[in-house]
């Protein structure tokens, strides 16, 4: 597997069996000074972290648990772009293995409207500037009793005839987001709208009746009308239009 990481020119691989968090190991290794395009992989992942101090639980041997460190030079204002351009390419690599994959903006990848994947970018400062860190966590082979809550799923869940091995999926989805990340900050603003237009088009909570739970604890309902070019969820409430840059959104089903 190392080999294989190892042939894209543009990343290096730490390998470890076990780890707390892949994203604090990254975090650590940026500001010790490592370059863009560390990828650090866990087996097995024993206090991995989510949005907001929430936690991330997988089993042992059932998911894909990688972080990249990247070294964006991109204005700061395109940062935010980072968490829904991940959702976005992690999403189409599912796709592309045969899966309905979609994103609830910001990025948590569902599939059948339950999620497969969560993702946690964390800006690190360190003495070579500002670095982002992209977490990945993918459930792939872990059982409906493994899942640590109701609402989420596992690729083999979703298709238990065809599920592609645990290293297939981390090939893909690291070259997805590789990718997706060199043309976006390679191609200037006409790669950013191109990403903004391609991101709506394959969100699930566009054209959905929403509440999104604020981060001071209110929330607020409407239907979700788009993304703009900030990377904010764009609501049309009772009150007026509401543009939202961070939150937790539940889809309202009627
Ligand atoms: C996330 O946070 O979804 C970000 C998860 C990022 C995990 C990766 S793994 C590699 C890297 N290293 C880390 O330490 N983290 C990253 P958030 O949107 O806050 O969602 C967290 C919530 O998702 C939890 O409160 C649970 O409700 C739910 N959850 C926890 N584990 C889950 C799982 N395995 N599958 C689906 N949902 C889960």
């Amino acid at each position: 597997l190392a080999d294989e990481i190892g042939l894209t020119p543009d990343l290096t691989l730490e390998l470890l069996p076990e780890s707390a968090s892949t994203n604090q190991v990254a975090a650590d290794r940026a500001r010790e000074g490592a370059p863009d395009g560390l990828l650090v992989v866990a087996d097995h992942q024993t206090a991995g972290r989510g949005r907001l101090d929430r936690t991330w639980e997988t089993p042992p041997g059932a998911a894909v648990t990688f972080s990249l460190l990247l070294r964006p030079t991109v204005p700061a204002a395109a940062w935010p772009w980072l968490p829904l351009l991940t959702g976005h390419t992690v999403a189409k690599a599912l796709t592309s293995f045969g899966y309905d994959a979609k994103v609830k903006w910001p990025n948590d990848v569902l599939i059948d409207g339950q999620k497969v994947a969560g993702i946690l970018v964390e800006r690190i400062e360190t003495d070579a500037g500002p670095a982002a860190v992209v977490g990945v966590g993918i459930n792939v082979t872990t059982d409906a009793e493994e899942l640590p809550v109701p609402t989420a799923t596992s690729l083999a869940l979703a298709h238990d005839d065809r599920t592609p091995t645990r290293e297939g999926v981390l090939l893909g989805v690291v070259a997805a987001v590789r990718e997706g990340y060199d043309a976006w900050q390679a191609g200037g603003s006409e790669a950013a709208a191109r990403l903004a237009s391609s991101y709506v088009a394959h969100c699930a909570t566009v054209g959905q009746d929403v509440r999104v739970d604020l981060p001071g604890g209110t929330s607020l309902s409407g239907r979700a009308v788009d993304v703009d070019l900030d990377g904010r969820l764009v609501v049309e409430t009772a009150g007026g239009v509401e543009k939202v840059g961070a939150g937790d959104v539940v889809h309202v089903v009627p």
